[in-house]
């Protein structure tokens, strides 16, 4: 049983490492990616997303619909009658493959104008350096970073001033003599996502 677990939890991880390196989020419409004139607000759902370049975006909907991505013009006077482009399939994935403004409409009369409409904003992906802290401290002194810790007075490197009494978890030897220790990192992270899988199980 245990076995079984982590085999499955190892499982787990490279399922997750491969989705990490795949592209990026799909998001579907509204939530559930019903794309309707039930009432949804879809530019509601979109203002509480972050799509992100490389993200894609997915309708399903009835063949009484269509996906229709228009200009801004387009969008505006909900009209289909120019479209960049239009899907009927019912299950459509749109990939935000740049940033910037996206538009999309059904150009089936009336249905934009019951709410069939959504603009999707992409963002670039993020590359850009950490947001700088545009408030400042009231109290702004050359703020040297915090001081360094006091140096512990045990950390020299003598092993042989360890008091003597033997602990069953902090005696244990170090394994790893010869391994890169990049490739220990990657190896303990791995075995940590391991166990946080498993104990999430
Ligand atoms: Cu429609």
């Amino acid at each position: 049983m245990a076995m079984a677990k982590a085999i499955f939890a190892v499982a787990a991880v490279a399922a997750l490492v491969v989705q990490l390196a795949a592209a990026g989020v799909d998001h579907p419409v509204g939530g559930n990616g019903a794309w309707d004139a039930a009432g949804t607000s879809y530019n509601a759902w979109s203002a509480k997303q972050t799509f992100k370049q490389g993200d894609t975006m997915s309708f399903k909907y009835a063949s009484s619909h269509d996906v229709t991505e228009v200009t801004k013009a387009g969008y505006d006077a909900c009209s289909g009658s120019s479209p960049i482009k239009s899907y009927t399939d019912g299950a459509t994935t749109i990939q935000l493959t740049s940033p910037g403004k996206r538009y999309f409409i059904c150009s089936i009369p009336g249905h934009c104008a019951a709410g069939m409409k959504l603009e999707v904003t992409v963002a670039a992906p993020a590359v850009t350096a950490p947001a700088p802290t545009k408030s400042k401290p009231r109290h702004q002194r050359s703020v040297a970073s915090t001081p360094a810790p006091a140096v512990a007075p045990a950390a020299g490197p003598s092993t042989d001033e360890l008091p003597a009494v033997s602990s069953p978890t902090a005696a244990a030897p170090p394994k790893s003599s010869g391994a890169a220790s990049i490739g220990m990192l990657g190896a303990k992270a791995v075995v940590g996502l391991a166990v946080a899988v498993a104990l999430a199980m």
